[in-house]
């Protein structure tokens, strides 16, 4: 399958992607409040609301929970004044009241013990599970040093369990959305404009005249902003180029569909390179002004000409050389997206390095409609007594590896806590707070060796998602909607916060993180860090310092802020200084070739997919966020399972038809725990199959989410390691179909 013949023949296809994105605006759009419930905002008597911000995804869309005078939770929506929605959430935002109403939530502490000979939980006070995971604690810092014990998290709860694991000293905290998500990203542009991209990204794509997605799949990857700002940019004539080897949403709606032989894209993106210095259509002046190594790059790019990329990707030619001319024409209004979830190949940082050198020679970093410089509001730290120091840390269990990580590396931190003959630094505690490892990690052998091995897991989540099946005490967390937490404070076009508050009281016996880290604390003795009664007193302190208070923000939700960090954009006639080392670019990479590798991006061929075997690619649905949504009886309702998406020709080779139930089998022989429907499409390409991450569930307390569908992360044995920075690249998987039930003929 290749360009532009597909292009056009599938872009017939493109109205079932269209309204794809038309019934996600239908329910995520969220109409105001009023207007769903047939009221004008006057004659809402019976409602009172209260601000929240949503923690279904990471953008954080701040919002109001109206709730009746019986105390339900009617309805979410968004807040109006908040620049990172707009006052509109999207479905699974507007669903989040499905984790708060979902039946299968934790509803008390949980303490494993053995029953004849069996392992089961049984329930158990706050104060003697409190008092089991400190006891444990105190026996790990007693036995091998505080730095022993090891964090995992990811989302709001996060923060106290920080704050807790340096209180008892150790800096051992780790989230899978560095190593398993952004890290090359960060590490990738970090190494050529001297900055990460963060989150929420600084993306100025309300204003881009040419907006380039390379597997960015902005409309199934529903983070609001982007999408409300990609719907914008479309509406103001932008040009949009999807590369991507399925028509995903966006690539329905732009002008070029690049559908890419995966893993090649390094070749692509280094011949636009080729294309913008050899039809010198590169930004000249903001190349020579700001960045170094150019005769190096256009040395190195010299032969990677779009005729030999055509060969490797099978994008033509003059499609390469029209797109490149397109960007040129935008630029510096044209963004080459950075992308989010890039643990791909294992050349990973490599991939983000070539993305942000086109980005470079479009000029497209601190102008408008490319990059803009984001500001945060940075409030005050409540007041604490210092930390100790930890005596080693994430960085030592890394052994001199992934010199370019700026965070810890989740598969170091599984790593160190397998203890083996030799190893210096053993980690022998987890705390985990908001991430299921289990769906979250490829590196399963990895993983469960680690969980064998551990003497103590505590686990802390609403759900009794698969993680919680390893602990020995599971602590209920209420949902964000029946407490307090941080204020949102994340860098924007402008600074702003946000207030989460509880809109009813917490359900069952479960109780806000904030609350659990403070026992945990002042069970360890470091009741000095926690020098509050309740964490509204925090809140209230953090707010008076800076001119407002707990009941103002109680009142509006979200306070904006005036930029007192200087312009959004370089001004004209300036110089601006980046952060790297020599202030300028860096088009080839002192730092890179210093370390070791190489100093500007080179395509490197990955494994094809043996005969009869396809790709595995996967990626998001809008109505679920990764695993986390699965139960969630709301959104269920919207999308129960995922399916197996096969190309028609290959369809047909294997005899199979629409919603026929298969298994899958990979590479090395690994078999899908359920089966999956086949959806036959015309939007992948032949040589992959996609399904939707998130589902497949094996844990039966799930019972909404146990058995739809099968979970990617299974299928994912093969790992290609990034060396720059620790990343886990997952997409060198391949899998074949099984059309009977495997286990049947194992069992007869
Ligand atoms: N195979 C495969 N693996 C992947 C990905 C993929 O696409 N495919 N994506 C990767 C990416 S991009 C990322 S960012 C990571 C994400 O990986 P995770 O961070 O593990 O994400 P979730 O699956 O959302 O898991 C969140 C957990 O938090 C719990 N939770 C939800 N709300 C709360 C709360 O308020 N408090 C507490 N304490 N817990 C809560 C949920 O019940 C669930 O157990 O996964 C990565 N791993
Ligand atoms: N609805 C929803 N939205 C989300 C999330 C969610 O769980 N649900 N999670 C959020 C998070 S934490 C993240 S990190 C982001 C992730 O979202 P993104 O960063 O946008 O996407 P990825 O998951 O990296 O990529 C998925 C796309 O890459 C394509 N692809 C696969 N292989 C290749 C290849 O070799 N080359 C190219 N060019 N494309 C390829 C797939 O077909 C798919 O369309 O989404 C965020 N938004
Ligand atoms: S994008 Fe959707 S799920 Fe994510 S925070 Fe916003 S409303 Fe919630
Ligand atoms: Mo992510």
């Amino acid at each position: 399958m290749s360009s532009r013949r597909d292009f056009i023949k599938i872009s017939a296809l493109g109205f079932g992607a269209t309204a794809v994105l038309a019934s996600v605006a239908k329910f995520g759009v969220g109409s105001p409040i009023e207007e769903m419930l047939g009221l004008s905002s006057e004659n809402l008597p019976s409602f009172r609301r209260f601000p929240t911000y949503c923690e279904v995804c990471f953008w954080k869309c701040a919002g109001w929970a109206y709730v009746t005078e019986t105390g339900n939770i009617q309805k979410i929506i968004g807040n109006p004044d908040d620049p990172q929605c707009n006052g509109r959430l999207c479905p699974r935002g507007t669903g989040g009241v499905g984790m708060y109403n979902d039946k299968d939530r934790l509803k008390k502490p949980l303490i494993r013990f053995t029953n004849n000979g069996e392992q089961t939980y049984r329930e158990a006070s706050w104060d003697e599970a409190l008092e089991f995971v400190s006891n444990k604690m105190k026996e790990i810092a007693s036995k091998y040093g505080p730095e022993s014990m090891a964090l995992f998290n990811h989302g709001s709860s996060g923060h106290y369990f920080t704050h807790l694991l340096n209180a008892y000293g150790s800096g051992n905290i780790t989230a899978p959305s560095y190593a398993q998500c952004r890290g090359p990203r960060e590490a990738g542009f970090e190494a050529t404009f001297g900055d990460a991209v963060g989150s929420p990204e600084a993306t100025d794509i309300r204003d881009a005249r040419c907006l380039v997605l390379i597997g960015s799949h902005i409309g199934e990857n529903m983070h609001n902003g982007q999408i409300q700002e990609m719907s914008d940019a479309i509406d103001k004539g932008a040009v949009i180029i999807t590369v991507d080897p399925r028509l995903s949403t966006a690539a329905s709606k732009s002008k070029y569909w690049l559908p890419i032989k995966p893993a090649t894209d390094i070749a692509l993106l280094m011949s636009w390179i080729h294309v913008l210095i050899y039809e010198n259509l590169y930004n000249k002046d903001y190349v020579e002004k700001y960045a170094e190594g150019f005769n190096e790059l256009k040395e190195h790019v010299k032969n990677m000409t779009p005729e030999w990329a055509y060969g490797v990707t099978t994008i033509e030619p003059d499609i390469i050389r029209a797109t490149a001319r397109e960007m040129a024409d935008a630029a510096p209004s044209a963004l080459v997206h950075p992308g989010r979830h890039v643990t791909w190949y294992g050349d990973d940082v490599q991939r983000s390095r070539a993305i942000a050198i086109l980005n470079a020679l479009l000029g497209s970093w601190g102008q408008r409609g490319g990059f803009f410089f984001k500001e945060g509001f940075k409030l005050p730290e409540y007041p604490h007594p210092p930390y100790p120091s930890p005596n080693w840390s994430w960085k030592e269990t890394m052994n001199g590896q992934f010199p370019l990580a700026k965070m810890s590396v989740t598969n170091t931190i599984i790593d160190a806590s397998i203890p083996e003959k030799g190893k210096e630094h053993i980690i022998r505690g987890w705390i985990v707070s908001g991430t299921n490892l289990p769906i979250a990690m490829p590196l399963k052998a990895q993983l469960m060796r680690a969980l064998q091995a551990l003497e103590l897991i505590v686990v802390v989540d609403t759900m009794p998602m698969e993680i919680t099946g390893f602990a020995d005490v599971v602590l209920p967390e209420c949902t964000y909607l029946e407490r307090y937490d941080d204020l949102r404070d994340s860098p924007h076009r402008e600074p702003s916060i946000a207030l989460r508050m509880p809109a009813v009281e917490p359900s069952y016996e479960t109780k806000p993180a904030w609350w659990i880290a403070k026992q945990i604390g002042e069970k360890l003795g470091l009741s000095a860090y926690f020098d509050y009664k309740d964490y509204k007193d925090v809140l209230d302190w953090q707010l008076k310092q800076v001119g407002s208070s707990l009941e103002e923000m109680q009142r509006i939700g979200v306070k904006r802020l005036k930029r007192t960090k200087g312009p959004l954009y370089i001004p004209e006639g300036e110089v601006h200084k980046f952060n790297t080392p020599s202030g300028k670019i860096q088009l080839h990479s002192k730092e890179l070739a210093d370390a070791g590798f190489d100093a500007i991006p080179v395509y490197t061929p990955h494994p094809e997919p043996p005969e009869g075997f396809y790709r595995l690619i996967y990626g998001r649905a809008p109505m679920h966020t990764f695993s986390r949504t699965a139960n969630n009886p709301n959104l269920v309702a919207l999308m129960p399972e995922n399916s197996v998406w096969v190309n028609p020709t290959i369809a047909k080779q294997w005899g199979l038809k629409s919603d026929q139930k298969v298994w899958l089998k990979n590479q090395d022989g690994v078999i899908s725990t359920f089966s999956i429907k086949v959806r036959i499409t015309e939007r992948i390409r032949w040589d992959s199959v996609y399904m939707v991450h998130g589902f497949g569930h094996h844990y039966k307390p799930l019972k909404n989410a146990y058995g739809r569908g099968v979970n990617d992360t299974e299928m994912i044995t093969n790992v290609m390691v990034d060396p720059i920075m620790g990343g886990t690249g997952m997409r060198g998987n391949f899998i074949t179909f099984i059309k009977e039930d495997p286990r049947k003929e194992m069992q007869s």
